[in-house]
């Protein structure tokens, strides 16, 4: 391969990306996206992610009913006024707050064009695997103008989560939300460890609809000239960005009108718990506060003893608490929130940031929105913040996290199952080949009016080739190793469980040597999303106590439309004994086309971006990062 051609890749990937201008403010710029007076504007009101201590935290269940209004409406998170989705007219969606022990009711109203389904993330679904949201997988999707009502009970649950759209891509419209479990046995209290909870949402943004972005990346054009995954166009913070007007890439002629900086404002000398959710499709994060160092107590959903540092990195699905003391100043006083990409996560990404204001006040419970008077920060970032050509790396691979309630590793694993994923060119059961991402070479096909779940109740088995399973029939606990066979890095998600983080490495493992290794024993990291660096593995420790169908994927939703999905399907004896399910959830396949396949897979090779070059970009970026290997 000639130098030539390198630099004319590096160069085409360089144009396809660009950074944030930061335009200066006044008072004229109005925030046209927090307030419902504007007609079809889209309304989000930045103190529903306050969580008031009025809530009243009990064992004592009860059911909380939720109505979720899917539709359509004008805004501009970031300046640049375009169709979104949303959920009530809110962007982002409303905050569920539960019990642990609670039933929760979600009446979902679907009057987009397209169908729906809402995943719970985090939540184990324990007995109700019908009700985990995703389309061909658990359930037939809420045809459009349709409506289906999840209800579920709350189990063995606490902490942070999140709900979102498992329809295509659709969470990155703006379908999704905060959800929140309060658990009287939590480790973590309001008044003993923290006396103020804030919920923090950040993400990232395009301009173009999803659809557009995935229709291009599934043909041979790819999407800006690249089947590669997109940059974003901006990064949000609760839902508000700034973009960069002035870039090539900002729609030309389009008006610019960004929506005023979101504030948090805290109350001055507290103890600050932020509940950061990374809701990004593309962006690994990393998120500081001037000034304010950030006490790690929770991932995902398990409360942890963690490191107290200057930046947080979180990638994408991912959860953090932090707690902060807002002893660093007077009422009045401002410092910026900081979200910067980490730009080496990405194989083409140029530096992007987000900026918000936490304000302190003597007043309880404004974000302050409005507060502003025209006056910004002027404090100073950490000087040791990472940099944009820093490798990528979890929280637990720089730091120890041990979960305050401990467990040491299961023991007695009965199986040990290796998911291997690769970006390639794949055959599909139907003979056409794709350029895309597979599982242990098989690129996921959705047939999505034939979920996995009911094909294991009718015949007590799954045995296809367009997904790529695995079956277990005991109650006990399965060794995953994932083996992440691209230079790139991937955040994976397992449904259905939590699983114990018991080792990393460099390179891949098979079943046999994972076997013969040392594992971490005592009491490690249990989550729901890991980040996986390039060429490295990672070994899950599931316990296979919940009986279902539990989806395994990449957190980039659109490596997640070029069919990096698997799945763990756990003791179809147990689905098939207990398949009583509710007529609503059997009548929405009802009629529908077994053979579809959606929404998403057609892709043919693309001639633009041959599988080679995407290899070459791999090895460039990889080069470019030196990357090391683990300890062990
Ligand atoms: C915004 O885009 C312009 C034009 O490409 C560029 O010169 C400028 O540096 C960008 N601003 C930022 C903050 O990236
Ligand atoms: C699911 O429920 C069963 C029966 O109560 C219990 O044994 C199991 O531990 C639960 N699993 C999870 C993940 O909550
Ligand atoms: C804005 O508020 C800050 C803090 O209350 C104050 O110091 C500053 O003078 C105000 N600026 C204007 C322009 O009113
Ligand atoms: C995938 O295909 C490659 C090349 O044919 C083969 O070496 C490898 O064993 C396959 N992996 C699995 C898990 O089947
Ligand atoms: C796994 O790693 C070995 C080196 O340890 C390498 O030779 C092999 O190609 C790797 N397999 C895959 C599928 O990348
Ligand atoms: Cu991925």
């Amino acid at each position: 391969m000639s130098s030539f051609l390198i630099l004319w890749l590096v160069c085409r990937f360089l144009q396809s990306t660009h950074g944030l201008t930061i335009p200066a403010r006044g008072d004229e710029r109005q925030r046209d996206i927090d307030i419902g007076e504007r007609g079809n504007q889209a309304f989000f009101n930045p103190d529903s992610y306050i969580l008031s201590s009025d809530f009243e935290i009990t064992s004592v269940p009860s059911t909380r009913e939720y109505w979720f209004d899917i539709g359509t409406t004008t805004a501009n998170p970031d300046g640049y006024t375009r169709q979104i989705y949303t959920v009530n007219g809110q962007f982002p969606g409303p905050l569920i707050e539960v019990n642990q022990g609670d039933t929760l009711v979600v009446h979902v109203q679907n009057n987009l064009g397209t169908p729906q389904a809402i995943h719970w993330h985090g939540l184990f679904q324990n007995g109700s695997s019908y009700m985990d949201g995703v389309p061909g997988i658990t359930q037939c999707p809420i045809p459009p103008g349709g409506s289906f009502t999840y209800e579920f009970p709350i189990t063995n649950e606490g902490g942070t989560y999140w709900w979102h759209s498992h329809y295509s891509n659709d969470l990155q419209e703006g379908i999704y939300g905060p959800l929140i479990v309060h658990d009287t046995q939590d480790p973590l209290k309001r008044g003993q460890d923290y006396d103020e909870d804030r919920v923090v949402l950040v993400g990232d943004w395009w301009h173009d609809r999803t659809q557009v972005i995935v229709d291009g990346l599934i043909s041979s054009a790819g999407y800006r000239g690249t089947v590669a995954s997109p940059e974003p166009d901006t990064l949000l913070i609760n839902g508000v960005g700034e973009a960069n007007c002035s870039s090539s890439l900002y729609p030309s002629g389009a008006s610019c009108n960004p929506p005023t900086r979101p504030e948090i404002s805290l109350l001055a000398s507290k103890r600050v718990r932020l509940r950061f959710i990374n809701t990004a499709s593309h962006s690994h994060l990393r998120v500081s506060i001037d000034n304010h160092e950030l006490n790690v107590v929770e991932a995902d959903s398990t409360a942890v003893w963690g490191p107290t540092i200057h930046e947080l990195p979180i990638s994408e699905a991912q959860r953090y608490s932090v707690i902060i003391d807002t002893n660093k100043g007077k009422a009045g006083d401002k410092f910026w929130l900081r979200v910067n990409q980490a730009t080496a996560c990405q194989a083409t990404a140029s530096p992007q940031w987000a900026l918000g204001v936490i304000t302190y006040s003597n007043e309880q419970g404004q974000a302050g929105t409005g507060g502003n008077n025209g006056t910004w920060p002027n404090t100073k970032s950490w000087p040791d913040l990472g940099g944009s050509d820093q490798p990528c790396r979890d929280l637990d691979e720089s730091y120890s996290l041990y979960p305050r309630i401990a467990k040491d590793a299961y023991e007695q694993t009965f199986l040990t199952h290796s998911f291997s994923s690769q970006f390639g060119v794949w055959t599909l059961f139907n003979g056409q080949q794709l350029t895309g991402f597979a599982i242990n070479n098989v690129s996921y096909q959705n047939l999505i009016n034939d979920p996995i779940l009911e094909i294991v109740e009718r015949e007590g088995n799954f045995d296809r080739n367009y997904v790529s399973t695995v079956t277990v029939w005991e109650d006990g606990f399965l060794d995953v190793i994932i083996n992440n066979l691209d230079a790139i890095d991937h955040p994976f998600h397992v449904h259905g469980n939590d699983f114990q983080v018991v080792k990393r490495g460099a390179g891949n493992a098979t079943a046999e040597q994972v076997k013969e290794m040392d594992i971490r024993v005592s009491n490690p990291l249990r989550r729901d999303t890991i980040w996986i660096p390039g060429l490295s593995y990672t070994v899950l420790r599931i316990r296979t106590d919940n009986p279902g169908v539990w989806t395994l994927h990449c957190h980039i939703g659109w490596h997640l439309a070029q069919g990096k999905l698997g799945a763990i399907i756990v003791r179809p004896q147990d689905i098939q004994n207990n398949a009583a399910r509710p007529s609503s959830w059997s009548n929405l396949c009802a009629g529908q086309d077994k053979n579809a396949v959606g929404p998403n897979r057609r892709t043919v090779i693309s001639p633009r971006f041959p599988f080679w070059s995407f290899d070459t970009l791999n090895h460039i970026k990889h080069q470019v990062l030196r990357r090391t290997g683990y300890a062990d």
